[in-house]
C-alpha cells in the first residue's frame, strides 16, 4: 500500500496521475499546505523538505516501509517498482535528461513565475519578466522537440510526459495574458491535448475535490507558504 501525501497543486498532481495510470493501491493523506500541515513533525518525518508530494510505500525494497519525496524521485521510484512508463533501457539517458529538464527548469521557473505574478508583496517587473521569459524559453525547447513526436521520450507515454503535464496543465496561470497560453507553441499544445484527454487525467484531477483544502490567502496561509516573509520562528 502506498500512502500518498497530497495537495491539489502541480507536483503532487503528477503523482496522482502516475498512481492512477499504473493502478497501484494508495491511500490519500491530505496535506493542507495553506494551513501549514507541511511543517508538522509528523510530515517532516516523511519529507524533511516540508513539501508535497511524498509517499510512504509500506512494501518498499526488501519488504520494508520506505519514504520517497520529491515528485521526480517518486515518478522514477513508482516506474521502477511497477516496470511501467519508464521506457526501454536504451531510452534511459534521454528519459533522465528530460525528467531533470522538467524538474530543474520547467517546474521551478513556472513556480517562480506564479509567485511573482500573484503572491509577491511587491510587483517586481524584472522578476515577472525573468521568470515568464524562462518559462517561454523552456516551452520553446519542448515545442521544438515535439515537432515530429507524440511523446517526449521514445515512442511511448512515460513518466516524463506525466511530469511535464503537471506543469503544462497550469500554463494559463503561469503565463496569464489575453490569448491562449500555448498558442505560440503548437506542437506542445497538440501534445498537451493528447495527454490531457487520458482517462487517468480526469481521475487525477478529481482527487483535488475529495477534501476541503483551504483556498483563502490569509495570514495563516501566507505564513505557511512563504515563511521567509516573516521573522524566523523555532519549530
Ligand atoms: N521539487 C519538489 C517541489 C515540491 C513543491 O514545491 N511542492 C509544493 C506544491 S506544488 C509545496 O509543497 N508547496 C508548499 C510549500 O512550499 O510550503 C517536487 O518536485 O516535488
Amino acid at each position: 500500500m502506498i500512502r500518498f501525501y497530497f495537495h491539489p497543486t502541480p507536483n503532487p498532481t503528477k503523482i496522482a496521475l502516475m498512481l492512477e495510470e499504473v493502478g497501484l493501491a494508495y491511500q490519500l493523506v491530505a496535506i493542507d499546505t495553506s494551513r501549514g500541515e507541511q511543517h508538522t513533525p509528523e510530515f517532516r518525518a516523511v519529507n524533511p523538505n516540508g513539501k508535497v508530494p511524498a509517499i510512504v510505500d509500506t512494501e518498499g525494497p526488501g519488504g520494508k516501509e520506505m519514504r520517497v519525496f520529491d515528485s521526480s524521485a517518486i515518478l522514477l521510484y513508482l516506474g521502477e517498482k511497477t516496470g511501467r512508463l519508464i521506457g526501454s533501457p536504451a531510452d534511459r539517458p534521454v528519459l533522465l535528461s528530460w525528467l531533470f529538464f522538467i524538474a530543474t527548469g520547467v517546474g521551478p521557473f513556472s513556480g517562480q513565475a506564479v509567485h511573482f505574478q500573484y503572491a509577491a508583496p511587491e510587483k517586481l517587473a524584472y522578476a515577472v519578466n525573468r521568470y515568464r521569459r524562462e518559462v517561454e524559453r523552456h516551452y520553446e525547447v519542448l515545442d521544438e522537440h515535439l515537432k515530429e513526436r507524440d511523446f517526449i521520450v521514445g515512442n511511448d507515454y512515460s513518466i516524463v510526459d506525466i511530469s511535464a503535464w503537471g506543469w503544462l496543465d497550469r500554463a494559463p496561470r503561469v503565463l496569464p495574458g489575453d490569448g491562449v497560453p500555448l498558442a505560440a507553441f503548437p506542437n506542445l499544445e497538440r501534445w498537451f491535448r493528447a495527454i490531457d484527454a487520458r482517462p487517468a487525467v480526469a481521475r487525477a484531477r478529481a482527487l483535488g475535490k475529495t477534501h476541503a483544502f483551504k483556498k483563502e490567502m490569509d495570514e495563516e496561509a501566507d505564513r505557511a507558504l512563504f515563511p521567509s516573509n516573516y521573522a524566523k520562528v523555532a519549530r
